[in-house]
C-alpha cells in the first residue's frame, strides 16, 4: 500500500476514505508541522494532503523523491512551488469551484460589514459606550447602487459581481489579466477598466486575485492614494497582495473609509497597527468556512489524491489538477 501524509486535521470520514486506499500517516492532533518535521514526515510518502499552511518547495521535493502527488485543500496554491513540482513530475491539485459561492457570500458580507461599520459599532456597544441615539452615529456609505470594483475577475470575482449587480443594483467595474467575454460582462453589468481607473472609481473595492510575485503588494501606499476617501477595501484573496503597513496608515489617516480583511501578510500574525485602528473588520481566513463547503473541499482533495496515485474509480484522472502536463 502506498504511504501518504495527511498533514493537518481533517473530517474523520474523509480520513477513513483515504485509509481504504493508503497507509496513512495523519496529524489529527493538528500540530503545525514545520520545515524539518514536515520533511521527516514526508520522506517515503507517495502523496500528501495539505492545506494552505504547508509550504512545498524545491528543497523539500528533493528531500522526498518518492513524492508523486501534492493535494491542496484550497483553491489558491501559492504555498506550492508548482514549477518545481512539474520539473520533478509531481502532480499538484487544488479545490476550485466547490468554494466559489461560499467564498463570494463571505466576500460580499465582509464588504457590507465594512461599509456599514458593523464591527466598529458592535465594539462600541460592547464597551458600554452606547448612551444615546444620534443622527450621525456610525453613518457610512451605502452599498446598494454604489460602484463595486473587483480586482481579479475569476470564478469568485464573478460570483461577487453577480451578487452586487443583481442583488444590490451596483454598477460593476473590474480589472483582470484578461478581459471577460462581452456576454459575461453584460450579464454581470460589468465594465473592464485599467487598474488606476478601478482604484479611482470604485466605492467598494474587493480583491479576489491569486497571490504571486506579480501581485505582491498590488495595493500599497500609491494605490491607496488613488482611492476615494469614502471608499472601502475588502481582501478575501491572500495576505501579501496588500501592503498591510501602508493600509494601516491609510486607515489611520482616513485616506480611505474602511477595510475588511480575511487574509494577512504573515498570518496568523496580524500587523499590530491593524489591530488598533477602529475602521477595519478583521476575520481569521474563514471565507470558505461553511460545513458543507469545507467538507466538499476536503473530499475533493481526497478524490484528487486517490485518483492521482492510481486508485478508485477515477484512477489516473484526478478531477482538478493544477499541472495536468505531469499526467500526460
Ligand atoms: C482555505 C483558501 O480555507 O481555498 C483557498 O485558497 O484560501 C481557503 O479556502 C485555506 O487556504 C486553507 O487551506
Amino acid at each position: 500500500m502506498d504511504k501518504i501524509l495527511v498533514a493537518r486535521a481533517v473530517f474523520p470520514d474523509v480520513l477513513e476514505r483515504l485509509r481504504e486506499h493508503f497507509d496513512v500517516d495523519d496529524n489529527q492532533g493538528d500540530r503545525i508541522l514545520g520545515g524539518d518535521e514536515l520533511r521527516a514526515r514526508l520522506r517515503g510518502k507517495r502523496g500528501c494532503f495539505i492545506t494552505g499552511s504547508e509550504r512545498i518547495d524545491a528543497a523539500l521535493l528533493d528531500a522526498c523523491p518518492d513524492l508523486r502527488a501534492v493535494c491542496n485543500m484550497a483553491v489558491g496554491y501559492n504555498n506550492i512551488d508548482v514549477q518545481a513540482c512539474t520539473q520533478r513530475k509531481v502532480l499538484v491539485t487544488n479545490t476550485p469551484d466547490v468554494l466559489t459561492e461560499t467564498t463570494a457570500d463571505f466576500g460580499f458580507a465582509l464588504m457590507m460589514a465594512t461599509a456599514r461599520r458593523m464591527a466598529e459599532s458592535e465594539h462600541f456597544l460592547r464597551r458600554g459606550e452606547w448612551k444615546n441615539w444620534r443622527y450621525d452615529m456610525f453613518v457610512g456609505p451605502d452599498v446598494h447602487g454604489a460602484t463595486l470594483g473587483i480586482l481579479g475577475m475569476g470564478r469568485i470575482g464573478q460570483a461577487i459581481a453577480r451578487r452586487g449587480a443583481h442583488g444590490f443594483g451596483m454598477p460593476v467595474i473590474y480589472h483582470n489579466r484578461s478581459r471577460l467575454p462581452l456576454e459575461t460582462e453584460q450579464a454581470l453589468n460589468a465594465r473592464y477598466v485599467d487598474k488606476a481607473t478601478l482604484l479611482r472609481e470604485a466605492d467598494h473595492l474587493v480583491l479576489v486575485l491569486p497571490y504571486s510575485p506579480e501581485s505582491h503588494h498590488a495595493i500599497g501606499a500609491a494605490e491607496l492614494a488613488l482611492m476615494k476617501p469614502t471608499a472601502t477595501l475588502t481582501n478575501v484573496a491572500r495576505g501579501g497582495i496588500v501592503d498591510d503597513a501602508a493600509l494601516a496608515q491609510a486607515l489611520r489617516d482616513k485616506r480611505i473609509a474602511a477595510a475588511g480583511l480575511d487574509v494577512f501578510e504573515g498570518e496568523p500574525k496580524v500587523h499590530p497597527e491593524l489591530l488598533s485602528v477602529p475602521n477595519v473588520v478583521l476575520t481569521p481566513h474563514i471565507a470558505s468556512a461553511t460545513h458543507k463547503t469545507r467538507h466538499a473541499m476536503a473530499s475533493l482533495a481526497a478524490d484528487n489524491l486517490i485518483a492521482a496515485l492510481g486508485r478508485g474509480p477515477n484512477a489516473g484522472k484526478p478531477p482538478t489538477p493544477v499541472n495536468p502536463q505531469v499526467l500526460g
